[in-house]
């Protein structure tokens, strides 16, 4: 056993030092499938002090430390490639508080998602920041990447429920940023520099997340819609008319796939579109300014046919047809792209990026989806099943390079939720200017001196 080994044993006991083979191929990646997982070892603090103790190791012994949330994120964020030790915070996963007046909970960054959104509505409470990987992803991680999902276009990103958050830096120090406040101006907001960091600056330990009052009597209605200007078309009318919490798309082949994987055909019409609205009915009127809306559409010609849900079953069926897209193409291991472009800029923008991948992806299938409302569209690009993953990742890296610079030209974004992490490093000085990055890498060095903190992500130091 080596000696870097060996005093990781004296710092946590044993059966929380793994170094079977299968640990670290488990703990040493996320869902990206292109990366093979490599570490050391891998690590399961309970608590604050044992974090710091690891970074103050980490420091001595000069090892790279990967934090390790839910390992849910897509684009190699949480990969440990090169020895380097994974940092598991499963063990830290305690509710710490919850302050009825402050409307927050406190947890330990291993939280899961789902667990802190059921803390919330046992309070009668409401944690909005919601995607598929809820039951798997930890609140830390939500952080780190600064996670959005299908709720944005009315509640915002994980960043805007963050009230305080507790880390320790590259240098082991604990910070406290922000502690709950609602309003502090004492200089610099470093909570949110920390949101969206990638495990970079610092190892997130705990969270005081804000709540709200839970949605009134959402309801779900899912419609084919015959092309983009309608579909643009319609979600303008619908933000005007009604009080969205999702706005979402996909395809027909979307469609085509979730329901090759069990999902429930929503009504005969065909479409190579479709949305899923997700908005409250707090009272009859609201309700009849839906099927108003609905009305209006048809007659528009932007929506082809619909189907309201009936009951909260028939709405998770609905939810499913957006939510499965996921699962249903993980069989294809696709390379995904996450972009967004200003909502305005959509139509413009998707018409440029649909001739790009008609002209450079002929023999691939491309399954279009996303968070409309956001102006943020996700692509999955199937491999083809003779293609070498290589060979496949490659191509497809090729193409992501011409994708930038269609989203420069709109001013998007290479990665509108699912970070930057190794897949996306590449093009990050194509969204990013030069003066962005090296202010970048000079705030990691003052957070992480030593260069021990999630090492090769988001850009080289
Ligand atoms: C979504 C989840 C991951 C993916 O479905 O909104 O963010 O791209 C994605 O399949
Ligand atoms: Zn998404």
């Amino acid at each position: 056993m080596s000696d870097v080994l060996a005093s990781l044993r004296h710092l946590l006991p044993s059966e929380r030092v793994l170094t079977e083979p299968s640990d670290l191929e488990h703990y040493g990646r996320d869902w990206t499938r292109q990366y093979p997982p490599a570490p050391l070892a891998v690590a399961l603090p309970e608590s604050v002090e044992e974090v710091q103790a690891l970074v103050r190791w980490a420091v001595e012994q000069n090892v790279a430390l990967v934090p390790s949330g839910g390992r849910t994120g897509l684009s190699g964020g949480a990969v440990a490639m090169h020895g380097e030790v994974v940092v598991s915070m499963q063990r830290m996963h305690r509710i710490l508080d919850f302050d009825p007046i402050d409307r927050t909970l406190t947890v330990e960054a291993g939280v899961i998602t789902e667990t802190l959104q059921q803390a919330a509505r046992e309070k009668g409470l409401y944690y909005p920041v919601d995607f598929g990987s809820r039951g798997s992803s930890q609140i830390g991680g939500n952080i780190a990447t600064n996670a959005g999902g299908i709720k944005v276009i009315r509640y915002g990103l994980t960043r805007d429920w963050l009230a305080g958050v507790k880390v320790v830096t590259g240098t082991g120090e604990v910070l406290e940023c922000n502690r709950g406040l609602v309003k502090n101006a004492t200089g610099y907001d470093l909570r949110h520099l920390f949101a969206g960091s990638e495990g970079t600056l610092g190892l997130i330990v705990e969270a005081t997340m804000r709540l709200t009052d839970p949605p009134r009597a959402p309801q779900v209605m899912v419609m084919a819609v015959p092309d983009m200007d309608s579909l643009m078309q319609a979600f303008a009318m619908f933000r005007a008319r009604l009080p969205l919490t999702a706005f979402e798309f996909f395809t027909d082949k979307a469609l085509a796939h979730v329901l090759a994987h069990g999902g429930k055909r929503p009504f005969d019409s065909e479409a190579p579109y479709y949305v899923l609205v997700e908005y409250e009915t707090p009272d009859e009127a609201t309700s009849e300014a839906a099927l108003a809306a609905f009305e209006h559409g048809a007659e528009q010609g932007w929506l082809i046919d619909g189907v309201m849900a009936q009951s909260e079953t028939q709405a998770a069926e609905l939810w499913h047809l957006r939510e499965g897209i996921t699962e249903s193409l993980a069989s294809r291991t696709p390379y995904k792209n996450d972009v967004s472009v200003r909502v305005s800029r959509v139509p413009a923008f998707l018409a440029d990026m649909q001739a790009l991948f008609a002209r450079e992806y002929p023999d691939f299938e491309v399954v279009w989806y996303g968070h409309i409302g956001d102006g943020n569209l996700h692509i999955s690009v199937l491999r083809p099943e003779a293609m070498a993953m290589q060979d496949f990742v490659t191509e497809c890296g090729r193409v992501t390079g011409m994708l930038c610079e269609v989203l420069q030209r709109h001013g998007g974004s290479i990665s509108a939720e699912h970070g930057v992490g190794l897949l996306k490093k590449p093009y990050l000085d194509t969204i990013r200017t030069p003066a962005e990055i090296e202010l970048m890498r000079q705030m990691k060095r003052v957070f992480d001196p030593h260069g021990i903190l999630n090492p090769g992500k988001l850009f080289d130091s």
